[in-house]
């Protein structure tokens, strides 16, 4: 049974699921939807009435949600690197980082992005501010978290650092980071350098031209 993922490799919650794919060579077919183009969402709309991307389909199953579908992978292939513990409570911190990464790192970049997107008036100041005073608050606890070990959650790589890497990738245009984050940037500098995540981050440059990633 084939493993279908409608996504596009320069959303960040699409790239989470890349980086989760290519970690462990698992097969997939990438339907590629632009986010947020109607007539795109369209294709999939009946499965995720949302119509966020990415969802996946896996023979009459289909599953929405970036850290969902990571697990649902995780837990249906035979894979190298588990991206969940076994242990429970183990697994429960790592969801909690995956949980934060996507929270304080993707959510305010989408909302500083989608602002710059919209006409002068439309615009959301007092919100845009308020991400970035949280993209700024990710940063402190993130050079704390990484400060003694190499991965997000200790010295495994995990669903964590797949949701890590497109939302350090993104911040370093949007909110480039301070020379004093020293812990955070080697921690970036692993991400970056790793197989799996350089791939996802790669395929997605071609698009950044068209995307208004300036520093704010
Ligand atoms: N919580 C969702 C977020 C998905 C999401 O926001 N996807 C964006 C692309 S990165 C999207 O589909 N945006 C289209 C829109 O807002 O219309 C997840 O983890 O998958």
């Amino acid at each position: 049974m084939e493993l279908t993922l409608f996504g596009h490799p320069v959303s960040l919650f699409s790239q989470k699921v890349f980086i989760a794919l290519y970690e462990n060579e698992i097969p997939f077919t990438l339907h590629e939807v632009v986010p947020g183009d109607e007539r795109d969402a369209m294709q999939y709309a009946h499965l995720w009435p949302f119509k966020r991307i990415p969802v996946l389909t896996h023979g009459a199953r289909s599953l929405a949600e970036s850290s969902v579908i990571v697990e649902y992978v995780d837990l249906n292939f035979p894979v190298a690197t588990r991206l969940l513990p076994e242990d429970a409570h183990d697994a429960l911190e790592v969801r909690m980082l995956d949980r934060a990464f996507d929270n304080y790192f993707l959510v305010p970049l989408q909302k500083i992005i989608g602002d710059r997107f919209l006409e002068e008036q439309q615009r959301d100041t007092l919100g845009v501010e308020r991400a970035l005073a949280t993209l700024d608050i990710a940063y402190t606890w993130l050079d704390q978290l990484v400060a003694e070990q190499t991965w997000a959650a200790g010295n495994e790589f995990s669903l964590a650092d797949c949701a890590a890497a497109p939302a350090l990738a993104c911040a370093a245009r949007i909110r480039p980071t301070q020379h004093e984050f020293k812990h955070l940037l080697a921690y970036r500098d692993r991400l970056f350098d790793r197989q799996s995540c350089k791939k996802a981050l790669e395929a997605a440059e071609p698009y950044h031209r068209l995307l208004p990633l300036d520093p704010a």
